[in-house]
């Protein structure tokens, strides 16, 4: 699975709730999952012509939006936002026990 973030995986940021990228992740990974990490750099509220690296292509591919996280898993179903990803990383560590 691959999931795409801003600038890393780190938890702390100066927000209510932390870094949302930093949560999706460390929910994938406490749930068993070893995600691939797709740093997309950017800033999903600039205009579209400073989201032009790589990751940033593919998530507005994806989902219509540049706005990470996202993540695509090894089924392809495509999931925005971190407290989706947390719900599905939760979702499938359940169906799996
Ligand atoms: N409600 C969204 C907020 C996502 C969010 O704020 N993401 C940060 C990066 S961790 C951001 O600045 N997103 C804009 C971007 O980088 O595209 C979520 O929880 O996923």
């Amino acid at each position: 699975m691959k999931l795409y973030v801003c600038y890393g995986t780190f938890r702390f940021a100066p927000r209510p709730g932390g870094h949302p990228c930093g949560n999706a992740y460390h929910a994938l990974v406490e749930a068993g999952h070893e995600p691939e990490v797709i740093r997309s750099y950017g800033w999903g509220a600039l205009p579209e012509v400073f989201n032009q690296t790589p990751g940033r292509r593919e998530v507005k591919r994806l989902t219509g939006s540049c706005w990470v996280p996202a993540l695509l898993t090894d089924e392809g179903e495509v999931i925005q936002g971190s407290e989706e990803i947390i719900a599905w990383a939760k979702n499938a560590t359940a169906a799996r026990v």
